[in-house]
């Protein structure tokens, strides 16, 4: 896959993208991540990019010129690319939106700084626009990296093979169960026994009891989402009935 992202501050990508997973699959060429500086399109004299809003009020817009000849840049010889505007406006981001995107061969995410984008920008030349939460960054950048990191890692290849990206939580539409390594006990916190039982059967229901129960708990909207099977009903009724607690 390959990813141009237009911003105002290049420089805030390079570590993000040079670590761990993204920083591997980016060496292997898995995904190609082009950073480009929006103002290295500015035909102005001092690169200006961006100038008060028509109408008044506090704050400066984004320009449409530099911006509308990045896309077209990006874009040239790809009538394929998808250009994406993250913005508080758009549309939620979840997995599902993620895996929609991995299908895609090319992106051209822009990055909003300040009131955000000439109106013009929006209806030109964006695709799509996107949201990562209701929440407000001081620009788009955060969001370009929180979104792309979630597409990466469904790219064939970039998880290892002992990491799966569908065994996940909202893959399956429940959170997930909880987790324990060594030691087996600390500051008199034991983990729970089963999990050191060798029994696959009672460890796996164990942990489909308790990703039930944080579930439940935690985002009962999940749970009214999620495909459940008898024995899932079963299994809440009895942390319901109580017993071993919520
Ligand atoms: N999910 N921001 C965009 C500039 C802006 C301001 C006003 C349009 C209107 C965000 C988010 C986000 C901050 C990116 C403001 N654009 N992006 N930027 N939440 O908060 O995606």
């Amino acid at each position: 896959m390959k990813v141009d992202i237009l911003t105002l501050f290049p420089n805030m990508f390079f570590s993000p993208f040079q670590e761990s997973i993204l920083g591997k699959a980016i060496q292997k060429g898995l995904i190609e991540i082009r950073i480009t500086n929006i103002r290295d399109f500015s035909l102005d004299k001092h690169q200006v990019v961006d100038d008060t809003p028509y109408g008044g009020g506090q704050g400066m817009v984004m320009k449409v010129e530099p911006i509308s000849r990045a896309i077209e840049w990006a874009r040239s010889e790809d009538s394929s690319a998808w250009t994406i505007y993250l913005t508080p406006q758009g549309r939620p981001f979840d997995q599902e939106k993620a895996r929609d995107l991995s299908s895609r061969s090319h992106l051209i995410v822009l990055c909003g700084r300040y009131e955000g984008v000439d109106e013009r920008v929006r209806e030109m030349f964006i695709d799509e626009e996107i949201s990562i939460g209701d929440y407000v960054l001081t620009g788009g950048e955060l969001a370009a990296m929180v979104m792309i990191d979630a597409v990466s890692r469904l790219l064939p290849g970039v998880l290892g093979s002992d990491q799966s990206a569908e065994d996940d939580s909202f893959t399956n539409a429940l959170l997930e169960y909880p987790q324990y390594t060594r030691p087996f006990d600390f500051m008199g916190r034991c983990v729970p026994e089963v999990l050191l039982s060798g029994n696959h059967a009672a460890i796996s229901l164990w942990r489909r009891k308790e990703a039930l129960r944080r579930t439940s708990v935690r985002r009962p909207d999940l749970l009214a989402k999620a495909k459940l099977t008898r024995k899932d009903e079963e299994l809440l009724e009895g942390i319901r009935q109580g017993g071993d607690g919520i």
